[in-house]
Order: structure tokens, then C-alpha cells, then sequence
């Protein structure tokens, strides 16, 4: 699956720590968009969607989320606990964002401007692209229609 948790480098001294992330070193992509999430509650989903051709790193910078992902035939959980890890999110991952702590800021640093004609938010739609692209060698994917999300 196109995903990757990636552990940052932490510049610890006597004053604190600080961690610092530039576009196309620590982050594999140019950023050209930062967007947080916060005031999510442990009973919310967010996401539900894939992109086409975003990729995005997402950074629990406070308190915890978990992220689901699937390419249409495996599927992970991630739990997002840490300020020092982020999670890479590549192009056709269908994601979903649960269990949010109730202090969870969750930054996004995205390779694109936002554009809604990237998203696909139907399932189905999502599979049959995933099909058509053929991303899954036969042997190494299940029948996608019969996989859980
Ligand atoms: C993703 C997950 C992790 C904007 O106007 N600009 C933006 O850059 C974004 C991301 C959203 N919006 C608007 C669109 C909606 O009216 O903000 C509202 C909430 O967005 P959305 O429902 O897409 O939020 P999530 O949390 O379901 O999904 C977001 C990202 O859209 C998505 O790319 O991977 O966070």
C-alpha cells in the first residue's frame, strides 16, 4: 500500500525539542498547502474518501488519532500517538480518521492546492478505478469487492 510512517528527528536540549521538516527532504513531496484538524471528538469519522493524485503526511501534534487506510485489498490501522511520526499517505488510499483524543490537533501537509475534483468519495467508485488501473497484481490482491473497509 502506498503508506509509510515516517519517525522525525528530534533536536532535543535543556530548552525543549524542536523538529524541523522541509519539503522534499524530510517530506517527499514540495508542500503547497498545511491544514490542522482539532475539536474532533472521540465519536467522530472524518475522511471516508481516496485521492487521486494527492499525497499528504499527517502529524498527531497533539493528543491521538487512528487512521484507517485500505488500497482496495489490504487494510491497516494506524494509530497516530506521537508528535515524532508522520504518517505518509500516498496517491488511490481510501482513508478514514477515527478516535480522535479530545485534544488531537492533527496537522496535514499536502502536495497540492486544494482541489475537490482529486477526491473520490464514493467506495465503489474507488474499487472500480483501482481495477481499471490495475494497481493490484492478481496474485497479491484478493477480489477487492469482497474486502471489508
Ligand atoms: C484528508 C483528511 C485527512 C477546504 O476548504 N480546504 C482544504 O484544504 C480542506 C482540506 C478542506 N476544505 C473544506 C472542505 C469542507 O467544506 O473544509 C471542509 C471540511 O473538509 P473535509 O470534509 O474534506 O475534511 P476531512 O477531515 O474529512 O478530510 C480532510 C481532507 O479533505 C482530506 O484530503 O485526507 O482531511
Amino acid at each position: 500500500m502506498n503508506i509509510r510512517l515516517l519517525d522525525f528527528d528530534v533536536k532535543e536540549d535543556e530548552r525543549g525539542s524542536l523538529i524541523a521538516l522541509e519539503g522534499t527532504k524530510e517530506i517527499p513531496f514540495e508542500i503547497r498547502r498545511i491544514y490542522y484538524i482539532f475539536g474532533a471528538s472521540d465519536q467522530v469519522r472524518r475522511g471516508d474518501h481516496a485521492h487521486k493524485e494527492l499525497q499528504q503526511i499527517l502529524i498527531a501534534l497533539a493528543g491521538s488519532c487512528t487512521v484507517s487506510v485500505t488500497d482496495g485489498c489490504t487494510k491497516e490501522e494506524i494509530p497516530l500517538p506521537s508528535r515524532t511520526q508522520g504518517l505518509f499517505i500516498g496517491r488511490m488510499v481510501w482513508r478514514e480518521l477515527h478516535d480522535f483524543s479530545p485534544d488531537c490537533v492533527l496537522l496535514v501537509l499536502a502536495s497540492d492546492y486544494y482541489n475537490k475534483n482529486d477526491y473520490i468519495s464514493s467506495y465503489e467508485d474507488f474499487l472500480k478505478m483501482v481495477e481499471k488501473r490495475g494497481d493490484h497484481h492478481q496474485q497479491t490482491c484478493c477480489d477487492p469487492n469482497g474486502s471489508d473497509r
